[in-house]
């Protein structure tokens, strides 16, 4: 038995994006959830496990109409999914009236339930989301039914408020494999057993490294799976270290250098660090170029030199204030206010 997991795609979504991507990130999310299908056609596979968020709020009937296309098409594979928390299924919910085509088992009972697939030897477990937040600890002490040789559960969540559970019980609930979602970083739970597939396609900013899926085949000796990147772009943060001989100019070389290395097709966030001239005043905005930058963060502090300060300004109120932060570490809160209160200072003098 082939399947594919995937998790997240959040259709509909507009993702931080990039100043060179912004319009058409969005259309991205379909077009690889497209290929994902495309995959599933060229390798036969036999079911298609959607573990939650396929739509990033409630679906509109058009769009529902897209997606049930797309897997009208599939002459082999059959679709399993489950509703998430940003797709759940409320009382106004279009997944409670759509018809859909008949190779797809949408999972979207408050209570577990399974669909059975006999000729796969094969049976698929879940429940779906019918409010915005579940805190209650549902999946534990849900076990397999043992209604055909190899089950699977669709799972969605594991903080807090997205139903959390115990991963432990999890791996002695009988089930060969258990297809998670809501994570949005791909992360094995347990080899080949439990998985987060991660969000298809990076959504948010903070959803940096690979994005993709989750190939797996259950036969009698057991389940393998493999990770395949699919995502378009990644979001990566890149931390720049600079040094008080740094301008604004300098800075902005550095990034357009680093970004080459790692390619402009991805969104990049950047984070200055270390020191820069007192004297300097960096703008981070022309530092943006015409790169694909979605932010740039000054992590960076002045370059002073507090015992040189401090004995030229031992009585007046700015070395009264340098005393109080003696011995302090480089690097820590104290260290950060001490560079902020002697910038004001220095600056109310002007
Ligand atoms: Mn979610």
């Amino acid at each position: 038995m082939k399947f594919i997991h995937i998790a997240d795609v959040h259709l509909g979504a507009q993702p931080d994006a990039g100043p060179l991507y912004s319009r058409g990130r969005s259309r991205e999310l379909w077009e690889t959830f497209e290929r994902v299908i495309r995959v599933c056609e060229d390798e036969q596979s036999d079911l298609l496990l959607i573990a939650g968020d396929l739509f990033h709020r409630q679906p509109l009937v058009r769009e529902l109409r897209e997606v049930d296309y797309l897997f009208s098409e599939l002459t082999h594979t059959k679709v399993v999914l489950i509703a998430g928390n940003h797709d759940y299924v409320g009382t106004n919910s279009n997944y409670r009236t759509f018809r859909w085509s008949e190779n797809v088992f949408p999972l979207f009972g408050e209570k577990p339930q399974y669909v059975d697939f006999p000729e796969l030897k094969t049976a698929v477990y879940g429940l779906s989301y019918h409010s915005r937040e579940i805190s209650r600890p549902l999946y534990d002490g849900f076990t397999a039914a043992g209604a055909e040789p190899f089950e699977i559960l669709l799972a969605h969540g594991g903080d807090e408020k997205h139903i959390p559970f115990d991963r432990r019980a999890m791996e002695c609930a009988g089930f060969e494999y258990v297809a998670l979602g809501h994570i949005h970083k791909p992360m094995i739970l347990k080899e080949d057993q439990i998985i987060y597939s991660g969000a298809l396609e990076p959504v948010d900013k903070n959803d940096t490294g690979p994005h993709g899926y989750v190939k797996g085949e259950i036969t009698a000796s057991g389940v393998r799976t493999q990770w395949i990147p699919c995502a378009s772009r990644e979001y990566i943060h890149l931390g720049i270290q600079i040094s008080p001989e740094d301008t604004t100019g300098s800075i902005k070389r550095e990034i357009e250098k680093q970004i080459q290395e790692y390619s402009n097709e991805n969104i990049y966030k950047i984070i200055l660090r270390g020191k820069r001239d007192h004297d300097v005043s960096l703008d981070t905005e022309r530092m943006k170029g015409g790169q694909n930058i979605i932010e740039i963060l000054d992590e960076t502090s002045p370059a002073y030199d507090f015992e040189k300060l401090y004995t030229e300004n031992a009585d007046t109120i700015l070395g009264r204030y340098i005393e109080q932060f003696r011995g302090c570490r480089e690097g820590s809160t104290e260290y950060q206010a001490l560079c902020e209160g002697v910038e004001a200072l220095l600056n109310s003098r002007q």
